[in-house]
Order: structure tokens, then C-alpha cells, then sequence
């Protein structure tokens, strides 16, 4: 197989720094994005901090409280929350710039992609990362956005490159050199290796992937299952064939809201989403949309999730059919319901231009 040239791209403390970019003088401060509940307070959990924020501890994932407290001697903290569509808004710019720089372009989220480049860079690693340069720069002029780009032969190896030197990083990887790069790292650095697996390989003395090539195929398929056993049998020796594969962002639109109090009750729970629908309806009036699937999406009490949805015979852009049809969605669920619900939500997708004709598939 010929060798090619891949990139990931993945940017820095994205929702946190979208914010910086429309308020600047949040730069100095340490600044934490937060997912607040609405029961009020400081309920909810951390999205994402900046890199000040998270020399103090604070990291994605943890209790704004907890935050709060981690970041007490910095009068300075700013806590916000989150604004998904200001942050999709400057995904779909900067996934613009990576597009046109790529033979195959593939989405994987709002903050990160693959690039194939192979012959856009002419099999050569020296100009791959001439045209990784080139993207950081325009994506920082046009965007004001930083990322870091990883640069190897394969996915697996770009992906754990473009970690290596966050935040602003360009880490290039040639064949030639993937077996020292992969060696020296720890074994939780490749991605689908998480703190249980690791915990089980440190036991058997394991720490850096260089110790894990000691392994052999069948006592890992044994360990793990052959599917498992094979991909970290692969992965440490920088083996993986994935193919780039073109892939758009998945567009939708969607609201969600904590409810006053948890229920199960079809009156209560029906004001709560005519009320979304309402919202979700002001954003596709905004983006000159219609929308061709409609779905409701609940939390229940226990934390469980669950979702309906129902795809029209056509796209449309009318308020009556989103209500009505997330009406029925609601009632349809509610037959079956045991427990309360704590959250609800409404999403429309499957969107199209109301001039043109190009609907625009999701992945969901
Ligand atoms: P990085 O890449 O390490 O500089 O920092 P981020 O914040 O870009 O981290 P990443 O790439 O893992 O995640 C991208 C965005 O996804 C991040 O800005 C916020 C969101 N996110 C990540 N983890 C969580 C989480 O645990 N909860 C919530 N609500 N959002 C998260
Ligand atoms: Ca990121
Ligand atoms: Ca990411």
C-alpha cells in the first residue's frame, strides 16, 4: 500500500476559547464553560476550562461547585455557560478552511477532523507539514482559533500526535520514525485505552507502549477478546488501516431544558416541549432552514436516556408541523413510561435550504 499522508486536527480548549474569542480580555483570566443545570445554583458539571483554569485542577467533567473551589484565590475566574450554536457557528468556518485543504475531508466533531492529504502534499511529508502550517495560520487569522495538528501515515497515529503538544501544537510522525514516537508513551495515550485497561496492563508491569509490544497476539486476544486483542496488538506497533472517509458535519438543531420538577405527567411535559419547539422554530426561521426529521429526546430520573423521533414524507419549515408532530412523539412515549423524567428535549434534522433542493443527510 502506498503510503499516506494523514492529519488530525483538534482544537484547543475549544469552547473555552470561542468564548475568549469574542470577549478577549477573558485571555488573562482562567475561564470555565458550564453545562449549569436549571434547577439553579452552581448545579451542573464542567464542559470545558482554558489552560489557566486547568493548571488549577479544574478539568472537564467535574462539578461547577468542585471548580468553584479549586479556583477560589482567583477572584478573577470567569464561569459561563455554555452557547452550543456560537460554538457550532465557529466550527463550520474553521471545518471550511480544513475542507478545502484536503483530498478527503472527514468530520468526526465540532472541534476535530481528519484530513487525507496525500496528494495534495505529493507523498511528502516536508510539504505536509507546510500545509499544516498553512491551516494553523488561516484559521488563526480568519477565526482568531488555535489547534494542534498531528501528522502521520494512519488515523491512529495522527490522533495521539495531535495531543502531544497542546495547546497551538504541530507534531509531525514520518514512518520512519512512528516506532520511537509510539515507544516512549504510556500505553493509556492510545485512544479506546482507558483507566480500566490500563489499570490491568500496570499490574502486569506494563506502563509505556514499548512495554506492551512484550505481549504476543494470543495472550491479548485471550485478555481481551480477539477484537480488542488485535487493535492493541496493532495500535502498539502503529498499525491501523482506517481509511479517511468523507464525511460532512451532521447538521440539527436542538433545545433542551431541565424540567421544574421530575414527571411522567403528559399536560406538564407537553407545555415544556411546545415551548422548545417554539425555540428550535426561532433558530430554523434564523438559518433559513427546513427540516425533514423531528425527534424528542428525554432524561429520565435515573439518568437513563431515552429518544423517539419520526421522519416526514417532506421537508417543511412550519411551526404546526413540528408541534403537532413532537405532540404525537411525546404521547407515543409517555405510553410505555415507568419512571419520571428529569429533562427534555427537542431536535429537528435532516435540514435543507428553503431556496435549495441539497438536503443534507445526518449521522444520527
Ligand atoms: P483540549 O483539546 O484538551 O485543548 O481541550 P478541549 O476542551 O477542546 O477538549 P476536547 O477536545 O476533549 O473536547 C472538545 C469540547 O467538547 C470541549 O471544549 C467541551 C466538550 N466536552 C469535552 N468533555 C466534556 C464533558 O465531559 N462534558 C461536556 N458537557 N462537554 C465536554
Ligand atoms: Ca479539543
Ligand atoms: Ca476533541
Amino acid at each position: 500500500m502506498e503510503t499516506r499522508i494523514v492529519f488530525h486536527i483538534d482544537f484547543d480548549y475549544f469552547y473555552a476559547q470561542c468564548e475568549e474569542t469574542r470577549s478577549p480580555e477573558l485571555k488573562s483570566k482562567p475561564v470555565c464553560v458550564c453545562v449549569f443545570s436549571d434547577r439553579g445554583g452552581d448545579s451542573g458539571a464542567i464542559a470545558t476550562a482554558n489552560y489557566t483554569a486547568r493548571k488549577y485542577g479544574v478539568k472537564s467533567g467535574i462539578p461547577i461547585a468542585f471548580a468553584k473551589r479549586k479556583l477560589e484565590e482567583r477572584k478573577d475566574a470567569v464561569f459561563l455557560p455554555v452557547d452550543f450554536e456560537f460554538y457550532s457557528e465557529m466550527s463550520e468556518k474553521a471545518m471550511g478552511i480544513m475542507r478545502d485543504a484536503a483530498d478527503i475531508f472527514e468530520y468526526v466533531g465540532r472541534d476535530e477532523a481528519y484530513l487525507d492529504v496525500t496528494h495534495r502534499a505529493g507523498m511528502d511529508f516536508g510539504n505536509a507539514s507546510h500545509l499544516a502550517q498553512q491551516i494553523k495560520n488561516t484559521i488563526r487569522d480568519k477565526i482568531k482559533l488555535s489547534c494542534s495538528i498531528g501528522i502521520s501515515s494512519n488515523k491512529l497515529i495522527s490522533k495521539i500526535a495531535s495531543d502531544f503538544q497542546k495547546p497551538d501544537g504541530l507534531t509531525v510522525v514520518p514512518p520512519d520514525k512512528k516506532e520511537a514516537f509510539l515507544d516512549q508513551l504510556k500505553i493509556r495515550k492510545i485512544p479506546g485505552i482507558g483507566k480500566k485497561t490500563e489499570e490491568m496492563f500496570l499490574e502486569m508491569g506494563i506502563e509505556t507502549i514499548q512495554d506492551l509490544k512484550k505481549l504476543d497476539i494470543f495472550t491479548l486476544n485471550k485478555e481481551f477478546g480477539r477484537k480488542s486483542g488485535t487493535f492493541i496488538y496493532n495500535s502498539a506497533r502503529g498499525i491501523d488501516e482506517e481509511p479517511v472517509k468523507k464525511r460532512e458535519e451532521s447538521i440539527q438543531y436542538s433545545k433542551i431544558t431541565t424540567l421544574k420538577k421530575d414527571s411522567k405527567d403528559y399536560q406538564f411535559l407537553s407545555e415544556n416541549i411546545s415551548e422548545l419547539c417554539q425555540e428550535v422554530y426561532e433558530v430554523i426561521k434564523k438559518n433559513n432552514k427546513m427540516f425533514k426529521s423531528i425527534g424528542i429526546h428525554f432524561v429520565q430520573s435515573d439518568m437513563s436516556n431515552k429518544s423517539k423521533s419520526r421522519m416526514l414524507r417532506n421537508p417543511t419549515n412550519s411551526i404546526d408541523d413540528l408541534q403537532k408532530n413532537a405532540g404525537q412523539l411525546l404521547k407515543e412515549a409517555l405510553e410505555s413510561q415507568t419512571i419520571t423524567i428529569r429533562r427534555v428535549g427537542v431536535k429537528v434534522s435532516e435540514l435543507s435550504e428553503i431556496q435549495g433542493q441539497s438536503d443534507i443527510t445526518s449521522f444520527f
